[in-house]
C-alpha cells in the first residue's frame, strides 16, 4: 500500500482538476493497486492505479493500446450521438508532461482515469437483466473495435490465453515444485492431465484459419463490466489485455463468472453450479450485438468457450499455487488452490451442459 503523502505527490503530477481531499483503496481486482481519489464539490473523482509491472513489462506500450482503444470508442460513441460518454468509456488523464503514464522515484508506474460515478460492479451476477446487459456490453465492445484503424495492438501479455503455453508453464512448475506443494494437489493435477488435448480446440481452429483473430478484451469477468444505477451496461474497464484474440475468449470468460452460482473462489463446492437463465440472458445480449459479425464456425464453437476459459483460469490458479503464489494477489494462504478447485468444479458443470448451451446459442444466431 502506498502512503497518503506518496499518493498526493503522484496525484499532483497528473493534469487533473480539483483539490485532493482523500484517497482510499478501491475494488476487488487481483492485479493492480487501485485508489479512488476524492476531489472537491463540482469536480470529478479520479481513479489512480499503481500498475503491476511484474506482470506487464512494457507499461508505455500497454498505455498506448488503452489510449488508442478508448479514443476510437469515444469517437464512435460521439458519432452515434450517445450522451454521457465519460461514463460509457474510460477517460485517460495525462500527466502534466502529456504522457498517459508516470514513473515515480521507485520506478513504479502509475495511471489515472476519471472515476466513473454511480456505477454498480458485481463479482456475482444477481439478475437476468444484469446478465443481459453484460452480454450487450461485451458484444458491443467487440463490434465497436471491429474497424479500429492503425497497426496491430501491442501484445501486453504474449500468449495470454494460449493453452499450449499455459500447459508448458504448468508442467515446468510441476517439475520444479518450488514450494513443495505438488503432493497436496494430485487430484487437481489429474483433472488437468485428462483434458489437455481437448482444451486445445479453439487454438487449433485459429491455426487452421477457421476462426479469425479480432480485437478482444481478454479479461471479461463480470466485475470488469460497470453497470449504471439501473443496472444498464455502462462501460468496460480493465483494458490492460485488450489485444488480438478469439471471440471465444471474451464470451467464455464472461460466462465463467455470469453463469456461476457461486464466487470464483467458493470453498463449498456444492454451491458451484450453472444458472442456465443467466447463461441464456447473457448470450441473448451478446448475440444481438455480434450476430452479423461472427462466422459460422465461431458461432458453432461458442458453447465450448465457457469450459475452456474456466479450465485455463483454474490451470493458472493451480500453477500459481504450485509456484508459491507469485502472480495473483491472495487474501488467505490457500487462496489459489481454493480458486482452482472452484474453477475445476465449474468446468465439470459446463461439460455436463454442453448440449443445452449449444441449443440455447443456436436460438440467437
Ligand atoms: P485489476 O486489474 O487489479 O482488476 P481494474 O482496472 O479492474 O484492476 O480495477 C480494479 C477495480 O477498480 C475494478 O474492479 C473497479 O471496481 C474499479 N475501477 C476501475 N476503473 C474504474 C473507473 N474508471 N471508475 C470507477 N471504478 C473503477
Ligand atoms: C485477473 O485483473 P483482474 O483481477 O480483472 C487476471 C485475469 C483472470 C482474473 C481471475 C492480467 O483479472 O486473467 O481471469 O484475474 N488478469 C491478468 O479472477 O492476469
Ligand atoms: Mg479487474
Amino acid at each position: 500500500m502506498s502512503s497518503a503523502s506518496d499518493l498526493v505527490n503522484i496525484f499532483r503530477r497528473f493534469d487533473a482538476e480539483g483539490p485532493y481531499l482523500a484517497a482510499y483503496p478501491f475494488g476487488t481486482g487481483h492485479i493492480h493497486d487501485t485508489y479512488r481519489i476524492e476531489t472537491g464539490e463540482g469536480y470529478r473523482d479520479l481513479l489512480l492505479q499503481k500498475l503491476n509491472n511484474n506482470i506487464f513489462h512494457n507499461i508505455p506500450g500497454l498505455q498506448d493500446n488503452i489510449y488508442r482503444v478508448t479514443s476510437h470508442i469515444r469517437k464512435k460513441l460521439f458519432l452515434e450521438g450517445e450522451s454521457d460518454i465519460n461514463r460509457k468509456c474510460l477517460t485517460v488523464i495525462k500527466t502534466r508532461e502529456g504522457r498517459t503514464w508516470l514513473q515515480d522515484d521507485n520506478r513504479d508506474y502509475w495511471r489515472m482515469f476519471f472515476f466513473i460515478p454511480d456505477h454498480h460492479s458485481y463479482d456475482v451476477v444477481q439478475s437476468k437483466f444484469q446478465a443481459y446487459e453484460g452480454g450487450k456490453a461485451i458484444g458491443r465492445f467487440q463490434s465497436l473495435l471491429s474497424d479500429m484503424p492503425g497497426p496491430r495492438l501491442y501484445e501486453t501479455i504474449p500468449f495470454f490465453h494460449d493453452i499450449e503455453k499455459r500447459l508448458e508453464t504448468f508442467h515446468s512448475a510441476l517439475r520444479k515444485d518450488p514450494a513443495s506443494r505438488v503432493e497436496n494437489v494430485k487430484d487437481e493435477i489429474n483433472f488437468v492431465l485428462a483434458r489437455e488435448e481437448e482444451m486445445k480446440t479453439i487454438l487449433k481452429l485459429g491455426r487452421q484459419g477457421k476462426i479469425p483473430l479480432r480485437i478482444t478484451h481478454n479479461d471479461t469477468k463480470f466485475n470488469n463490466i460497470l453497470l449504471d444505477e439501473n443496472d444498464r451496461a455502462l462501460c468496460l474497464i480493465d483494458l490492460d489485455t485488450v489485444m488480438p484474440g478469439y471471440v471465444h475468449y471474451d464470451f467464455g470468460d464472461s460466462i465463467r463468472t455470469v453463469a456461476n452460482t457461486a464466487a470464483e473462489d467458493e470453498e463449498d463446492l456444492s454451491l458451484v453450479a450453472i444458472n442456465v437463465e443467466m447463461f441464456e440472458s447473457f448470450t441473448k445480449g451478446y448475440m444481438e450485438q455480434v450476430r452479423n459479425v461472427l462466422n459460422k464456425t465461431e458461432a458453432d464453437y461458442l458453447a465450448y468457450a465457457p469450459s475452456f476459459m474456466t479450465f485455463i483460469m483454474g490451470l493458472r490458479f493451480l500453477t500459481d499455487y504450485i509456484s508459491g503464489d507469485i502472480y495473483y494477489k491472495i487474501h488467505k494462504p490457500n487462496h489459489n488452490i481454493l480458486r482452482a478447485r472452484a474453477q475445476f468444479r465449474l468446468v465439470e458443470c459446463f461439460e455436463n451442459q454442453l448440449d443445452l448451451m449449444k441449443s440455447l446459442i443456436s436460438r440467437y444466431y
